[in-house]
């Protein structure tokens, strides 16, 4: 039975990936609850996503996290509100 509800968590988790990030998933990474994903919440995202991926190497890993979360960070004040998280990231 536990199998089954991770592979349903892993389901749940790559699809919010690769559309919109519901609003339950966000309150979930949130951890302390401000409403926004700091550099360390986002990152438990993307090790589920690197895990996925098979990417291993820290200095990669680190790379992919910073650029990632720039690139969402379409205000530049260092977290991450629900609404860019689902903004398409645009070119600047
Ligand atoms: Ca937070
Ligand atoms: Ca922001």
């Amino acid at each position: 039975m536990k199998k089954v509800i991770a592979a349903i968590t892993l389901l749940a988790v790559s699809t919010s990936f690769a559309f919109a990030m519901g609003q339950k998933y966000f309150d979930k990474l949130d951890t302390n609850g401000d409403q926004f994903l700091s550099m360390e919440e986002y990152a438990v995202n993307l090790e589920k996503y690197f895990a996925k991926k098979n990417i291993t190497d820290p200095a990669d890993k680190k790379k992919k996290l910073t650029n990632g979360f720039n690139k969402k960070d379409l205000n530049g004040d260092g977290k991450l509100s629900l609404e860019e998280l689902n903004t398409k990231s645009k070119k600047k």
